[in-house]
């Protein structure tokens, strides 16, 4: 489903519409613009960040809750898709806004503005999910019987939406990529400046985007207006929003975001601090949690994601019953999900469901995940607790 789409893609007709309202002091205050309404998100707004931590790990956070997923199309809407903030969303100005692109890599700096980068062809669209490392954080204490630090999330800190924008590549060529280039820092304007390097192989792959627009419109504030990265397969802290700065090395980077955070360590991993790239297998009903339903037969849906491929196979279990297989349908993009159900005929009493899934290059969801000091990459099944009346 990647497709080239010109000028007429829609946006440039809105993006003139002179920007958004600014924030006011308690918006800010609340980190997120957009409305959480408690029908569509668990508010995790209420951590607080250590003077210690260079991460900002501030919890400005807001989980998609799976029911209102139910009877939605392929996409996420803008209006359910999940936050994530290490600092409050900014309010950036498109008019004075640039993108500079700069460092040993290249052969020659960059100034871009909202209008040329928004200008450069060819202009792409994919539909990719976005996933938090931290999705599923919840579950290590369930399994490990021990609390991770962090934000809690269940299976919410996920969506998938049509992301426009022009390939990071276009851009990188334009200041003269050196063969000798390395690492790509990508800055973020928000108040902890946040960086997360990419390695230059995975900056220069067709699906890593610089992205301007979100689900046929302009990106929102929460989601990176004026511009995001968006880095396919791979979990979204690599995904930087509110993009200022790219600086283009000949040597490896690092950055608190990829050597503090966002890194397996602990557990089988001892001392090691892997960094944290693809995304595995994940499956999530779309009931809220935990959910009652009415006795007799239902259709229950749910959807399937993989960092690395598109899913082959999805199956569930009841109570320890024997897995079956159930159905997918519709779109099912590599990168991104596919739908899927299967009718239960629910009796009177307390039930467990799980479901698990397949991608097309033999990833399993695993039945448990080992530890890991941080909380991050918890794909293994789990069970959905249901309560039929
Ligand atoms: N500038 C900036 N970019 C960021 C973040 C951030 O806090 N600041 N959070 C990252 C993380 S950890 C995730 S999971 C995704 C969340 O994207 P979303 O809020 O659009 O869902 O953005 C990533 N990009
Ligand atoms: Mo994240």
């Amino acid at each position: 489903m990647t497709s080239t789409s010109g000028k007429e893609s829609g946006l440039r007709s809105v993006r003139h519409t002179d920007g958004y309202p600014k924030a006011s002091a308690s918006e800010e205050e609340r980190g997120i613009v957009k409305p959480l309404p408690a029908g569509r998100f668990v508010d995790h707004r209420d951590g607080e960040a250590g003077p210690e931590d260079p991460t900002g790990d501030l919890a400005y956070n807001a989980e998609m809750r799976w029911e209102a997923m139910a009877g939605k199309g392929y996409l996420t809407p803008v209006g359910s898709f999940f936050v994530r903030n290490h600092a409050p969303t900014p309010r950036i100005d498109p008019a004075s806004w640039t993108l500079r692109v700069e460092g040993p890599g290249v052969e020659r700096s960059l100034e871009l503005g909202y209008d040329e980068l928004s200008g450069i062809s060819p202009q792409v669209s994919i539909v990719r999910a976005l996933e938090c490392a931290g999705n599923g954080r919840a579950f290590f204490e369930e399994v490990h019987g021990r609390q991770v630090e962090g934000t809690p999330w269940r299976l919410g800190a996920v969506g998938v939406a049509e992301w426009t924008g022009v390939p990071l590549r276009e851009v990188l060529e334009r200041a003269g990529l050196k063969g000798s280039a390395c690492g790509v820092m990508l800055e973020s304007l928000d108040a902890v400046r946040m960086r997360r390097p990419l390695p230059v192989e995975k900056a220069l792959e067709d699906d890593t985007l610089l992205a301007f627009g979100m689900n046929g419109g302009m990106l929102t504030p929460d989601h990176g207006f004026p511009l995001r990265a968006v880095v396919s397969g791979w979990a979204a802290v690599a995904s930087v929003k509110w993009l200022g700065r790219i600086v283009v090395s000949e040597t490896p980077l690092f950055s608190p975001w990829n050597t503090d955070k966002y890194v397996l360590t602990g557990g089988e991993f001892g001392a090691e601090r892997r960094i944290i790239e693809e995304r595995g297998v994940k499956s999530a009903l779309e009931l809220s949690w935990p959910v009652r339903l009415p006795a007799g037969r239902h259709v229950l849906y749910g959807r399937s994601w993989s960092g690395q491929g598109a899913i082959s196979r999805v199956e569930y279990s009841v109570d320890g019953d024997p897995w079956r297989v159930a159905r997918l349908f519709g779109e099912n993009v590599p990168g991104a999900w596919s739908r899927w159900s299967f009718r239960w005929d629910a009796e009177p009493g307390r039930h467990e469901i799980r479901v698990r899934a397949t991608d097309g290059a033999g990833n399993a969801q695993p039945d448990t995940v080992g530890w890991n000091d941080l909380g991050y990459l918890y794909d293994g099944v789990v069970g959905h607790p249901v309560e039929v009346l």
